[in-house]
């Protein structure tokens, strides 16, 4: 499944339009007019191109990328995204909304610079129907980070995500998969994983030890899972038999 939603932060956008708009009115010029053969030898303007390389990129570049999930201490919690695609994100968190993909700009972009931005993004499952929706839910001024939220999140899927700017450029982009129950990140859920999570037992989840939050598959915040009965050893043990075997990385 492939989506795209418009960015849709304004920030005193058309108070900016109207300025620019009275101030060609007062300089007397016509914005939609170029008298000036552009490949004339006295041409001194901008060239401007359809092809989107040529033009400026207006979205400052996605320098990291996360996903994380609310635990019920309310902590978010989650796994930075390399850029290698190699990230499974194995929890079936009990909270909703369920995960939080998190784009950091490489700085402030500047005002209206969201303006006719998109973002775009596929899933793909082994029946290539998955149905996740991700929406925007809210932008960190102080990190220079967007957040979006991806609602039904599916257990096992291939997913792209792509920003692009009013110009088409690239902004960045993240690919990564949802492997519910895989805490070994090894793309099947088998016996394994269930004493991947009971060697974890008791700790809370804990970012600078991946392990711990990789095992704290009900994303409860605390590892639950020395065994049967185990909220987190049973949730592993569920999902046994799942795999990404043989599903490929959509395409935008
Ligand atoms: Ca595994
Ligand atoms: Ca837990």
């Amino acid at each position: 499944m492939r989506g795209e939603r418009r960015l849709v932060i304004r920030r005193k956008h058309l108070g900016i339009v109207a300025l620019i708009a009275l101030s060609l009115i007062a300089a007397g010029c016509h914005p939609l007019t170029n008298p000036v053969d552009p490949n004339s030898t006295t041409f001194t303007g901008e060239r401007t191109s359809k092809d989107p390389q040529d033009l400026p990129r207006v979205l400052p570049e996605i320098v990291r990328w996360r996903i994380v999930s609310e635990s019920t201490a309310g902590q978010m919690i989650g796994f930075d995204v390399p850029a290698d695609g190699s990230l499974i994100e194995p929890r079936a968190p009990v909270n909703a909304p369920q995960f939080f993909v998190v784009a950091y700009f490489a700085e402030t972009p500047t005002e209206g610079a969201f303006e006719g931005g998109l973002y775009v993004w596929a899933f793909a499952d082994s029946s290539g129907t998955s149905v996740a929706q991700v929406n925007f839910d809210s932008f960190d001024a102080t990190t220079n980070s967007l957040r979006l939220r991806v609602d039904t999140a599916p257990q096992v899927a291939r997913v792209r995500i792509k920003f692009v700017d009013r110009n088409s450029r690239v902004a960045g982009d993240a690919e990564f998969s949802f492997l519910a129950g895989d805490v070994n990140g090894d793309g099947v859920v088998d016996a394994i994983d269930p004493s991947a999570v009971a060697v974890y037992d008791g700790q809370l989840a804990d970012e600078s030890v991946p392990a711990t939050v990789r095992a704290d598959v009900n994303a409860s915040g605390v590892v639950e899972g020395a065994g049967i009965g185990d909220p987190d050893y049973d949730a592993v043990t569920s999902l046994a038999g799942s795999s990404l075997t043989g599903i490929d990385f959509p395409e935008l």
